[in-house]
């Protein structure tokens, strides 16, 4: 039996398609809220493709409880935050999941942590729980297997998606290669712990490095005159070269979060993945000064006559951690502008900021300028509805007209 610990992102997607592959699964959130809606068949979040797993995984007799259960395997998904004034991982969920898992598990248990931690946290804080459980005379394996799915297509990227599995010891590793073979049509790769958590934090750090150049790139290209999307699109024409795109900023609770774990336990060696770091949450600050400089060549002059568009981190989540507008509409505030905006997100339901609003024709009512943020679906395939409106389109979605101004 699996027991998956933390019913998040991440644990619930995986908890539901081991389920719905013939493994025997309890999921374990402390959060009551959680685990009483999941079991009265109401899931916690949106995501494409998760209904469906839902009611595959419940047919197959998933149970979700707020006690740890006795199990073969763990797998611990608990959130891995960060403290932004030392720039180091903050280990205490993972710490105290691990620590339950060894008052409750049997001996030989094998205990796979699945959050991102920054390389060296399993031997730092997680190692002596093992060893002191040891101690004792039991035995407990340990396994880091670091998620890799992304926001918007989880359901997708937990069958098709290649893994890392790190584990002291081969064998195991192969054995818990084997269990997430069930699911998983990618391949396995089986290699040490330190290895798997340094590689897991280089694959989101490598993907912020690669936004930051096109943030700077957008900004040269703004100096120089030209369209920094036609430039993309041409230089990613040769066969070496894949530049990402440029964007209001980086949000979410990933990649603008992971590489300030190598900055944290290696400031010497770091100074391209700090300034790519800095690079990307000057974004928002700079859309602010492009809005602005927009609206007095526009002659706007009232801020009630800007709506914007798009609260979550980025399209079509209703995730809104570290999100770019929330960053931008921090920045408003020091000028004490915020609140004088409209601001709409068909993704979020409940009210999270001033001046927010729930319908898409609520928001375009009276508006002169839009400040697009977030290219939801909804705006990508009804883009005809800022037509006559001046737009700051971040995301690169409007065909070119007068009015449309990109970064
Ligand atoms: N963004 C850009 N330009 C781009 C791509 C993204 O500005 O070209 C912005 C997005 O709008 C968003 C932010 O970057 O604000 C991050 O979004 P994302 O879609 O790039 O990634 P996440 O944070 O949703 O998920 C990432 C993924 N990592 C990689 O692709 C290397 C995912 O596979 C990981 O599992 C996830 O982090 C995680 O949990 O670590």
């Amino acid at each position: 039996m699996v027991n998956v610990i933390g019913l998040g992102y991440i644990g619930l997607p995986t908890a539901l398609i081991m389920a719905s592959h013939g493994i025997d699964v309890v999921g374990t959130d402390y959060n009551e809220n959680v685990v009483g809606k999941l079991e009265s068949d109401t899931l916690t979040f949106e995501e494409d493709g998760l209904d469906q797993l839902y009611r595959e995984a419940r047919s197959a007799g998933i149970a979700f409880t707020t006690e740890y259960e006795q199990a073969d395997v763990y797998i611990v998904s608990v959130p891995t935050p960060y403290d932004p004034a030392s720039k180091k991982i903050d280990p205490s969920y993972v710490v105290s999941a691990t620590e339950s898992v060894l008052e409750r598990c049997p001996d030989g248990a094998i205990v796979v942590i699945e959050s991102t931690v920054s390389p060296g946290t399993i031997d730092q804080f997680i190692r002596p729980l093992v060893e002191g459980y040891e101690a004792e005379g039991g035995k407990v394996h340990l396994v880091h297997a670091p998620e890799r799915i992304i926001p918007g297509k989880m359901v997708y990227e937990l069958t098709h998606n290649n893994r890392t599995i790190g584990a002291d010891d081969s064998e195991i590793g192969e054995r818990v290669a084997q269990i997430y073979g069930a699911f998983c049509k990618g391949d396995i790769v089986v290699t040490d712990i330190k290895t798997a958590e340094m590689s897991k934090v280089v694959e989101n750090t490598f993907r912020d490095v690669n936004i930051a150049f096109a943030n700077e790139l957008a900004k040269i290209c703004a100096l120089a005159g030209l369209d920094v999307h036609e430039v993309i699109r041409i230089a990613n024409k040769h066969p070496r070269v894949s530049i990402l795109n440029p964007g209001p900023g980086v949000g979410g609770h990933c990649i603008s979060v992971d590489p300030w774990f190598l900055v944290g336990d290696y400031p010497e060696a770091t100074t391209l993945i700090r300034a790519a770091r800095d690079e990307n949450d000057s974004m928002p600050s700079y859309v602010l000064k492009r809005a602005s400089e927009i609206m007095g060549e526009r002659s706007i002059c009232d801020p009630s006559k800007v709506g914007i568009y798009g609260l979550t981190y980025k399209e079509d989540v209703d995730d809104i951690r570290e999100s770019p507008t929330l960053q931008m509409l921090d920045s408003m505030k020091q000028h004490l502008a915020s609140g004088a905006c409209k601001v709409y997100d068909p993704w979020v339901k409940e009210d999270v900021v001033v001046g927010q609003v729930h319908s898409l024709d609520e928001f375009l009512e009276g508006l002169e300028m839009v400040i697009l943020m977030v290219g939801h679906s909804e705006i990508r395939d009804g883009h005809h509805r800022l037509d006559g409106k001046i737009v700051l389109d971040t995301r690169d979605i409007l065909p070119a007209r007068d009015g449309v101004y990109k970064l």
